[in-house]
């Protein structure tokens, strides 16, 4: 059966819905081609609520549950635009690491700055450091009541926008992981400038830069848990993130069908709609499979979180389903459209451009299999007999 939505999700959805529909769709053209973040439609967006819906209620924010955020992002990348939601949906997320190993004060402050409609931007990514967190370069060195960043980190969402960020650094490069440290770093800090802003394939309306750090004092009351405890923190925060994550990805498949759909009833060939040919009506099936199974595998994903089950291997299958599922749909939307899906002027060139980074991003999807894998190989098979 498919996931019945109580009447309160139903509301929820459908205020989601009508504010992509009318403060979001009509942007996301002109701002694809720019490759820009709208700043004028943020303000909109922050204020009808959709930037602190995860933010715990006692820092100001709504304290939504994770499913509720999921089915909310779900209407708002679906008819509005991924990209935006990427970006302007930045500050919560980068804030959830501060919650997860911050103390109240650090939680309180960084919460201030989304609260107020400020962006914040996670930054764990480098130049030779992506997937292989453990090999960061970005060094952290202790001054007295300071900690002197150096390095350099890159594809960071929300970078040159941000007034806040979460950083990771290492402490102590032979520890691997165990030197990793987080810190929360406002913008104004002496020694961290923006480096250049990345020319993307898809998710065009997200801002996506280089951070450099020279010789950044950062003070160590900014230090997010204790020396070491970063990774740790990372990973925590990408096992409560991960159906926030991928529920875009089912907002761009489901798009991507539904104009495809659209367009095989309309379509005439060879005197007929081109959805009465099986070859077409059976792909557009096979689309709509593939969605609905990963939208709930995302809807239970969140509920698993709202139950406080943090499962890193299931995870893990979620967003590697989502990431190579949207692919496979916006693919196939493309061919049902024949010429016309290769042109600008049709939706779903721009769905298949935004679809490809769900499998490289937040840990590309080789690296899942291997979290997937790992969990496989501690399986207890002795109840099997030979
Ligand atoms: N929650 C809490 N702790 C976790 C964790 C999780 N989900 N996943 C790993 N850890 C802990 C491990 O328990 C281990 O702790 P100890 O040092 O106390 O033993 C530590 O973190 C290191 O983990 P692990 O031993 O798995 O490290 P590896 O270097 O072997 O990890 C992979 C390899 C690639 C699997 C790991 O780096 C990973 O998951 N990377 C994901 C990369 C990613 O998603 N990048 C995108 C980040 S968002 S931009």
């Amino acid at each position: 059966m498919k996931y019945q939505y109580t009447e309160l999700q139903q509301e929820l959805r459908q205020m989601a819905k009508d504010f992509a529909i009318k403060e979001i769709a009509p942007y996301f053209k002109e701002y694809d081609v720019k490759g820009e973040f709208p700043r004028e439609l943020f303000e909109k967006y922050h204020e009808a609520g959709y930037t602190t819906m995860m933010i715990p209620e006692e820092y100001g924010g709504q304290g939504l549950g994770c499913l509720d955020c999921v089915l909310i992002n779900e209407m708002l990348g679906q008819y509005g635009d991924v990209g935006f939601l990427a970006s302007a949906g930045s500050g919560e997320l980068s804030m959830m690491p501060v919650i997860i190993g911050g103390t109240q004060d650090q939680i309180q402050r960084y919460g201030d700055v989304i609260i107020t409609g400020g962006h914040a931007a996670f930054s764990l990514t480098e130049p030779d450091s992506g997937s292989d967190a453990a090999s960061i370069r970005t060094t952290a060195v202790r001054d007295g009541d300071y900690y002197v960043l150096n390095g350099r980190k890159c594809f960071v969402t929300s970078g040159g926008i941000a007034d806040i960020y979460t950083v990771l650094a290492t402490v102590d490069r032979s520890k691997g992981t165990r030197g990793i440290t987080c810190f929360m770093i406002e913008r104004d800090t002496p020694g961290l400038s923006v480096g250049k802003e990345e020319d993307k394939m898809g998710l065009r309306l997200s801002n996506t830069t280089d951070l450099i750090f020279d010789n950044c004092r950062v003070p160590a009351a900014n230090r997010v848990g204790d020396e070491g405890m970063g990774f740790k923190i990372a990973m925590k925060n990408l096992d409560r993130s991960r159906p926030v994550g991928s529920i875009g990805a089912v907002s761009i498949a489901q798009a991507a069908i539904d104009h495809a759909l659209k367009y095989a009833k309309e379509r005439k060939t060879f005197g007929k709609p081109l959805i009465e040919n099986q070859a077409i009506a059976f792909m557009l099936a096979d689309m709509q499979i593939q969605c609905e199974a990963a939208r709930n595998l995302v809807y239970r994903c969140a509920e698993n979180i709202d139950k406080g089950i943090y499962d890193s291997e299931f995870g893990s299958i979620v967003k590697t389903f989502c990431g190579d599922m949207v692919m496979d749909v916006t693919v196939n939307a493309v061919q049902i459209f024949g010429g016309y899906g290769y042109s600008r002027e049709y939706p779903v060139e721009k769905l298949m451009r935004d679809a490809k980074i769900f499998a490289i991003f937040e840990g590309a999807n080789q690296i899942q299999r291997i979290v997937i894998s790992r969990a496989m190989m501690k399986r207890d098979l002795n109840a099997l007999k030979d």
